[in-house]
């Protein structure tokens, strides 16, 4: 095992020519940093119209010591402001692009006309503004924005450029939940880095074969843009908004010291009912909120542990195929542990708080005539390392498919009705895990071998697909129609989706 992976590694080091990269950052600062929690804009508000001025901005923060970090940011130098808005209203938002390059913002999770999505189809160049107008229609929910640039998605959001998105509504607002932004309720944005030398941020370069394939991860872990920070816990109930805001890394969280917490919400909003857990995994994209209870006053820490079953199993490969897959395969998986935050719960006085068993009712689909069944096929080229790395030298983009196609922005690829229920089957054949999201709907994932874990029972917009697995989900389109604009359904592995694992449907 060992030399096998130093013969890869030696491989490597000639066929990908690394460039250096700063590693110790990891070993730094660790809980040392306090909590920043994103400022919180509400818009300007008149009746049930609500109006955001957005910037796509670059700018300059201090992450790592002695060095700054150049960043992209949202209102703010590194990644966004937290949007918040209820449902009912009406939101107006200008983004103005105010970066060097062409850029996009996409709401996801966001039930909208296809025109406001702010997909590849929405582009905004520099020192344009794009208006996006939509009415919020949906359940409360911890939802996300982040740039959907075509083929540049996973840099723009690798520099900076997401933020969270908050929708309340009167039910969720009568339950005692913690719901006070920044006091007992926070958003906790997941994301790796890797620096070089001098700060700057370490993303792809054009021959990182296996950075490329397996997708961009950092051992920098941070949480709202600071390494691994304590959150000082004035309440003794808190609630997490975890959003997996990190291109490629799939996160297996849980406390140090095992402590259970309470899953309430999913991508879509509540769950059903409150699920007790001592972890629980989030794939790139995906959101789910728990609520922790620290009256011990202990300190916590929020650690992100990888589980073998995040590996495929390799027992039944051909050795040309164990030797592609150890191309993919990254060690840190399997053995490293990371810290993620802590909670210093010492100053912590009692919470008014309290989480119900019994959450919201969800709509029953599984009652709903399914309209459509369809069948979408994921597939990475990674059978032959002398195919893809001819294929990486020689820069295609064809290595990522659905269905056999790779992402072409010409090519309509599904005709969906309005208002119709459909089954959408996801296969993954290739021998690695693709987070599957879906635009403009949250569906209900029918069922999958081993159960639905916590947060997988509510309504979600992302699904885990593991290598060899098929699973099906269920959802209602909504009623917005539009002959040309497309929505998009891909692999929410940002550096999968840049180069191709990607679909576009229009709802008519
Ligand atoms: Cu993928």
């Amino acid at each position: 095992m060992v030399s096998r992976r130093i013969f890869l590694q030696s491989i490597f080091a000639l066929a990908a020519a690394p460039f250096y990269i700063f590693k110790s950052a990891r070993a730094m600062s660790i809980f040392k940093n306090a909590f920043v929690t994103p400022p919180l804009d509400r818009g300007m508000r008149k009746g049930s119209d609500l109006y955001f001025n957005l910037n796509l901005q670059s700018g300059e923060i201090s992450i790592l010591p002695n060095v700054t970090t150049p960043t992209w940011g949202i209102n703010q130098p590194f990644l966004g402001v937290t949007l918040r808005v209820n449902r009912g209203d009406k939101v107006h938002i200008n983004v103005t692009n105010n970066l060097p390059e062409t850029s996009t913002l996409h709401w996801h999770g966001v039930k909208l006309p296809a025109g406001a999505d702010g997909g590849p189809h929405q582009p905004i160049k520099p020192s344009e503004t794009w208006l996006s107008e939509y009415d919020i229609d949906q359940p409360a929910a911890t939802l996300w924005y982040h740039s959907h640039q075509m083929h540049k998605t996973g840099e723009q959001v690798y520099n900076g450029l997401a933020g969270m998105f908050i929708i309340d509504d009167e039910q969720s607002n009568l339950l005692n939940l913690p719901s006070e932004y920044g006091v007992d309720d926070f958003p906790v944005i997941i994301q790796d880095r890797e620096f070089n030398d001098d700060g700057s941020l370490n993303y792809l370069g054009r021959f990182d074969l296996e950075k490329g394939m397996q997708g961009v991860k950092g051992e920098v872990m941070l949480v709202n843009g600071v390494i691994t920070p304590t959150l000082s816990a004035t309440k003794t109930l808190i609630r997490l908004r975890l959003l997996n805001g990190s291109n490629a890394r799939v996160y297996q969280l849980l406390f140090d010291d095992n402590r259970s917490f309470q899953i309430i919400a999913s991508d879509g909003g509540l769950l059903e009912t409150t699920v007790t857990a001592k972890t629980i995994r989030l794939a790139p994209g995906e959101r789910a909120e728990i609520v922790v209870d620290v009256s011990d006053g202990g300190m916590p820490k929020l650690l992100h542990r990888p589980g073998h079953d995040l590996m495929p199993n390799m027992n039944n490969l051909s050795i040309i195929q164990k030797i592609g897959m150890a191309i993919f395969e990254n060690d840190d998986e399997v053995k490293t542990e990371f810290n993620i935050l802590q909670i210093d719960a010492r100053q912590a006085t009692a919470s008014d708080a309290s989480v119900p068993n019994k959450l919201t009712t969800h709509v029953d689909l599984s009652t709903h005539t399914i309209a459509n069944r369809r069948v979408m096929t994921l597939k990475m080229d990674s059978g032959s390392p002398l195919t893809s790395i001819t294929t990486a030298i020689l820069g295609s983009r064809d290595l990522m498919t659905i269905n056999g196609k790779s992402m072409d922005i010409m090519r309509i690829d599904e005709r969906v009705k309005a208002g119709s229920v459909e089954v959408w089957e996801i296969r993954n054949e290739s021998r690695m895990l693709h987070p599957f999201h879906i635009h403009n709907v949250q569906f209900k994932i029918v069922a999958r071998k081993g159960g639905l874990l916590g947060h997988e029972t509510g309504f979600k917009d992302v699904v885990i697909v593991y290598p060899g697995e098929r699973v099906e989900v269920i959802m209602k389109f909504p009623e917005f129609r539009d002959e040309n604009i497309p929505y998009m359904y891909h692999c929410h592995i940002l550096e999968h989706e840049d180069r191709g694992m990607m679909g576009q449907f229009v709802v008519v």
